[in-house]
């Protein structure tokens, strides 16, 4: 069967407007992250190496500060977070290590534990 027939198939079966990892037939690890009252939660996610995966972040507060999401480390934003409205950054980091993301100022800040 061809790849792609099989990738149509799977996203039809289900029901989720999901990309297809090209190859593996692989969903992505999608991991829900709310910037609200007590700041990013959870405060730390871990995430597999090497493989795709979506940040799904969600702010919740009407707070200036928690406006723009950035992490650095990977050289990635600052990302706009409109209020109630889930925005995705979808990261692949290939090496194991702890990665700071923070908001648009640099001080509420959250950890992503790339694990091998
Ligand atoms: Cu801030």
């Amino acid at each position: 069967m061809p790849h792609g027939f099989y990738c149509i198939t799977l996203s039809l079966l289900l029901l989720a407007g999901i990309a297809c990892n090209v190859g593996t037939a692989t969903m992505p690890t999608e991991i829900q992250i709310e910037a609200g009252m007590v700041g990013f939660r959870p405060s730390t996610i871990e995430i597999p190496a090497g493989r795709a995966v979506r940040l799904v972040f969600t702010r919740t507060i009407d707070s200036v500060c928690l406006e723009q999401v950035q992490i650095p480390d990977l050289g990635i934003g600052p990302v706009t977070l409109p209020l109630n409205q889930p925005v995705v950054i979808e990261v692949t980091v290939p090496k194991a290590g702890a990665f700071q993301f923070t908001c648009g100022m640099g001080m509420t800040k959250g950890t992503l534990v790339v694990k091998r």
